[in-house]
């Protein structure tokens, strides 16, 4: 069996490499078969054709093998998909919360990050989820990737095998920033893990603005470092004036707390000249935006 960098990995590459190997072994067979009837009946050495009734042993054989063949490819695909679809008892529950276009992940004691930190060794299962359309949660690292639909939960899991860093992509076109919907898994030591899952918590109360931000999808299109992305950097936007355009007409505002709040509750409104009209209204309480402002006051 071949090793990768999670337990399904190494069985998924197992048994595609087996599929392909038998269908490369067919492909041999079936190519060389015909080349020597192209050479051995040709009309010039064999001109008057033979008419063959009922051949039995030959018509077992070839019935017989390749149904073998199939329920074989069958049988490495159908231990595989059941291995992948149930999750072990004692698996890490991990909610993925996905939307347009970032990704939440909240653990059991109810933090949520942007990145997916799981320890090495111990099974882990992601319940999956969608806010607003079909979304479809990938680690081609590990094979495995599930649609994340609205109003539904769908799972998969895996067990890391070694520390890295992994990509996580949304695989299901969702939108105009689909391509942007990119996350990390991060597999750590299991005893770094069980650091960084005791003390966040401190860290989480220091910065809840950014902690918001980072939560509630905020940072998949706008940066605190000053550099434009799918919408405009939150650097330096407290207290400065924007240039909008309101009902289809251009005007200056003060980026002032009711115009963060009109922005947050009300995207459409206000939408920032040289930036599409693609933010998603989010579900924010008073006291969260309190937080945000709070913190976009600090970046200014
Ligand atoms: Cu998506």
């Amino acid at each position: 069996m071949i090793l990768g960098p999670s337990n399904v990995a190494g069985k998924i590459e197992t048994s595609f490499l087996i599929i392909t190997a038998a269908c490369v072994a067919l492909l041999v067979a079936v190519t060389i078969t015909m080349l020597v009837f192209i050479y051995k009946y040709n009309r010039r050495r064999n001109p008057v054709p033979e008419d063959i009734e009922e051949n039995l042993p030959l018509e077992v054989v070839w019935t017989v093998l390749p149904t073998l063949l199939v329920l074989g490819m069958f049988y490495f695909g159908w231990v595989d998909f059941d291995y992948i679809r149930n999750p072990p008892k004692d698996a890490m529950p991990i909610d993925v919360i996905a939307r347009q276009w970032s990704w939440t992940f909240r653990y059991q004691d109810g933090r949520q990050t942007d990145t997916l930190r799981v320890p090495v060794g111990k099974p882990v299962k992601l319940v999956l989820t969608s806010e607003d359309v079909i979304h479809s949660l990938f680690i081609p690292a590990y094979r495995i990737k599930e649609d994340c639909v609205p109003g539904l939960k769908t799972h998969l899991w895996f067990n890391a095998d070694q520390t890295g860093t992994f990509d996580i992509f949304c695989t299901e076109y969702c939108g105009l920033e689909h391509s942007h919907m990119r996350a990390k898994l991060i597999a750590m030591p299991a005893a770094d893990f069980e650091r960084w899952y005791e003390t966040k918590e401190e860290a989480k109360r220091a910065n809840k603005g950014l902690e918001l931000l980072t939560t509630k999808g905020c940072l998949g299109c706008h940066t605190i470092d000053g550099s434009p992305k799918v919408g405009p950097t939150f650097k330096g936007l407290f207290g400065s004036t924007v240039t909008v355009t309101t009902n289809g007409k251009e005007r200056t505002v003060t980026a002032d707390e009711e115009y963060v709040e009109r922005s947050v509750r009300n995207p459409g409104a206000d939408v920032v000249k040289g930036y599409p009209n693609i933010m998603p209204r989010l579900p924010v309480t008073d006291e969260e935006l309190k937080e945000i402002v709070d913190y976009l006051e600090t970046l200014k």
